[in-house]
């Protein structure tokens, strides 16, 4: 067979290759690593990934050759909560936080994300389509070859509808793989009276459209105090659901309504966030199999005492991803990389397992599994040769670009840390 790349001196390569299903912990426990390793591509997939004498198996006369270095090789990282649809920044809510105004309260007062949806609502689809097109170019320099991209700052038919018309559209013309998710659902708009109301319109109004159009692979709730109860989350993504949507679901972020409980009833995809989570729910989403999404951007940014329990969640047999959750409001970064560092630092995950949580888990959570996510047979050719020797160091040095070629479909899009012919 005919290679057209060839990755050579690879000093670490991780694959994640060998399971067709989530990594759970003792998956992750007998990880393997690959000292001077290959990866072998033909066009924009994987021919083969691991260690150098797999060369003898294919035609190199052909191949571009790219010479790793020695240095650490994973596959392209996956981000899979990202409310990538917005308008504007927020850092005015620093200040306030700062004051003593809790997230809520903000939200509350119609500042929160209803500023985010006021802004949203009046940018034109070109000033929206050039702010998260640079957005995604920080992602892919960061080592993000693939994203969830959710709407929920329309939270109108047009603006819902226009938001996810964008993620089709970035997903054609941006090197990144996008994968949609309505979130109609993320907080109640002003002239509506209340949830219940807001929530009838969102499933007679919106979703129908949404669904119909085929705009979103995904349908999430925000589910907690103060935004939508768990009936509503209910029945919202129950009427997704029937339509053949996947879901996903903001659960016990700020109080334990019973979200992670919810998400196993339903049999989601992913819960998010579960720093409340009950151990009942943790124990019911590992029976049905829900990944749980943890986002520890958000309580660093919120300056919370308490982390999503990883580790318990990991003991009690939970596929474990992680993600930025990149927001204007609680978590404002593309950098997967430093949220692997706080996965580290503040909810005390292994290397091993923070590799599995930006990687092969998260592309089960947004149903590429079967595409990305590892190095192997078949699979995209999305690829990051790290400045790193080794997986610890990529964990333990935190606050600069440690990405240093980027391949996406088999093609380098990243060198040095910096997208090649940026705009
Ligand atoms: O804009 O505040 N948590 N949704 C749920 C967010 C944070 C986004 C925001
Ligand atoms: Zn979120």
């Amino acid at each position: 067979m005919k290679a057209s790349l060839l990755i050579k001196n690879i000093g670490q390569l991780i694959t994640m290759a060998g399971l067709n299903r989530p990594w759970l912990k003792e998956d992750i426990e007998n990880l393997e690593r690959f000292e001077d390793a290959v990866v072998i591509c033909k066009g924009d997939e994987i021919l083969a990934a691991g260690d150098k004498s797999l060369m003898d198996d294919y035609d190199l006369s052909e191949a571009e050759v790219v010479d790793a270095g020695g240095k650490l090789v994973t596959p392209g990282l996956v981000d899979s909560h990202v409310h990538l649809i917005f308008a504007g920044w927020r850092e005015n809510e620093l200040a306030l936080k700062l004051k003593g105004y809790d997230y809520l309260e903000i939200l509350e007062q119609g500042g929160g994300i209803l500023n985010t949806v006021r802004a949203t609502r009046e940018a034109t689809s070109e000033e929206l389509y050039e702010h998260i097109y640079k957005l995604l170019d920080n992602m892919l320099e960061n080592g993000t070859t693939t994203t969830e991209a959710k709407s929920g700052y329309g939270l109108d038919l047009e603006t819902e509808l226009k938001s996810l018309r964008l993620v089709k559209e970035l997903n054609k013309d941006h090197e990144i793989d996008l994968v949609g998710t309505f979130l109609g659902a993320h907080a109640v708009p002003e002239e509506f009276k209340d949830a219940e109301e807001y929530t009838n319109f969102v499933i007679e109004e919106v979703l129908p459209k949404v669904a119909d159009e085929k705009l979103a692979e995904f349908c999430d709730v925000f589910c907690d105090q103060g935004v939508f109860s768990v009936d509503q989350a209910r029945r919202i993504l129950s009427a997704a659901k029937e339509k053949g949507m996947k879901l996903k679901i903001h659960a016990d972020e700020l109080v334990a309504l019973g979200g992670a409980e919810l998400a196993a009833e339903l049999s989601a995809t992913t819960a998010e966030h579960l720093l409340k989570a009950s151990d009942n729910g943790i124990e019911k989403m590992a029976e049905a199999g829900v990944i749980a999404t943890l986002l520890p951007g958000t309580p660093f940014y919120l300056m919370l005492d308490k982390y999503a329990d990883a580790r318990k969640m990991i003991d009690k047999g939970l596929a474990v991803s992680i993600a930025t959750d990149l927001n204007p409001g609680t978590s404002a970064t593309e950098s997967l990389q430093i949220i692997m560092n706080l996965a580290s630092f503040m909810m005390k995950m292994t290397a091993e397992e923070i590799i599995a949580a930006v990687t092969i888990n998260p592309a089960y959570g947004i149903n590429k599994g079967d595409k990305i996510g590892s190095l192997e047979k078949g699979k995209k050719a999305d690829i990051v040769i790290w400045d790193s020797d080794n997986l610890e160091f990529l964990i333990y040095h935190f606050g600069v670009n440690l990405a240093n070629k980027v391949f996406k479909n088999g093609k380098l899009v990243v060198e040095n840390g910096k997208k090649i012919n940026k705009k």
